[in-house]
């Protein structure tokens, strides 16, 4: 049995006062599909408008593998611990089956992490479309925010469109690689590397360093060859070993001053009001797009106008055409 709704105003409460279990419910409230929840949700939304935003938000992005979780579960404790921020973990993960995703299987790869009273670790929700999941996510994100978290990292699953889902996400957009594995074997596409705002080559250890380091000078200098980044900052790439912990604190501090330099050249708001814009334009997209599968008269002749356009009797414009004008 799911809990019960709590009332708008009861939700606002309980983020305000940091409560996880009101932060895990409103979550699963903005993951619902039905009508009556996505009202409530937006409600609950707007009430914690105000106390959203002061987090910096981090995505994480690379090939299944590269060690994302584990890096996570480092870099999170090293935050945590020492330096005693508030931590929540999400997860972009579209292709996840029903009941869980990977970042569930990860919880158990985060064990100190997810155990820990200063982090907040949040499985993607089950199946969907990129779409509803990266608006999911956008919430979720918020809602950490109102309740108080600190740092919020969002992971990838580093395959296909999830990486532009997640950068439309964040403030900064971390790209882990691997040395020596070639950047076809890892899916690095050129625009995924220039959406980066620091690369960082892993698994920096045991007998590995070298490898590490050979990698991270040719990434730096094939970055040179890219426009500069949009943020006007050169786009730093290191080494680091979630094992050792070794480049893990410089890591952070990369972020860090990043945040510093385009927050004070005004970079870090213009971005996020882009974001804001490209928020509205996918949610109206998304509206529309829900209301006109959801009329009658276009689910009636929706199968039928398929298959003609399949037997190429109707062109697939002349159909949207004839399937919009259905009231
Ligand atoms: N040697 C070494 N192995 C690592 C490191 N980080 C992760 N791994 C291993 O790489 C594998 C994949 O790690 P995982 O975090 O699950 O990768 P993800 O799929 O990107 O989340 C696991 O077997 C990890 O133990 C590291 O810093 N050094
Ligand atoms: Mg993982």
């Amino acid at each position: 049995m799911p809990a019960p709704l709590l009332s708008a105003a009861d939700y606002a409460q309980g983020l305000a006062a940091g409560q996880r279990g009101v932060l895990a419910r409103a979550i699963t409230l903005v993951e619902s599909t039905l009508p009556r929840h996505q009202i409530l949700a937006q409600q609950v939304l707007q009430a914690v408008l105000p106390r959203t935003g002061g987090a910096v938000r981090v995505g994480i992005t690379g090939v299944p593998g590269v060690g994302k979780s584990t890096f996570i579960e480092a870099l999170g404790l090293h935050i945590v611990e020492e330096l005693g921020q508030k931590l929540a973990v999400l997860a972009i993960d579209p292709s996840s089956p029903q009941g869980g995703g990977s970042i569930l299987g990860d919880k158990t790869r985060m064990p100190a992490l997810a155990a820990h009273p200063r982090a907040f670790i949040r499985p993607s929700p089950a199946g969907g479309s990129l779409g509803g999941v990266a608006r999911a996510t956008r919430e979720a994100l918020l809602l950490c925010e109102a309740a108080g978290y600190d740092v919020i990292f969002v992971e990838t699953v580093g395959v296909g469109q999830s990486e532009v889902a997640v950068h439309g996400l964040v403030d900064f957009f971390l790209l882990l690689l691997l040395a020596g594995a070639g950047d076809e074997l890892q899916g690095v596409k050129r625009g995924i590397m220039e959406m980066a705002d620091a690369l960082l080559i892993t698994k920096a250890d045991g007998g590995n360093e070298a490898a590490a380091a050979r990698a991270a000078r040719d990434y730096a200098s094939a970055l040179h060859l890219f426009p500069p980044a949009a943020s006007g900052r050169v786009v730093p790439v290191g080494t680091c070993s979630a094992l050792t912990g070794a480049g893990l604190p410089e890591a952070w501090q990369a972020v860090r001053d990043y945040a510093a330099h385009t927050q004070a050249s005004g970079y870090w708001a213009a971005r996020r009001a882009q974001q804001q814009v490209q928020w509205l334009d996918e949610a109206v997209r998304q509206a529309l797009e829900a209301q006109f599968y959801g009329r009658a008269a276009v689910q009636g002749a929706l199968a039928a106008t398929r298959q003609a356009v399949a037997g190429g009797q109707l062109t697939p414009w002349a159909a949207a055409g004839q399937l919009l004008a259905l009231g």
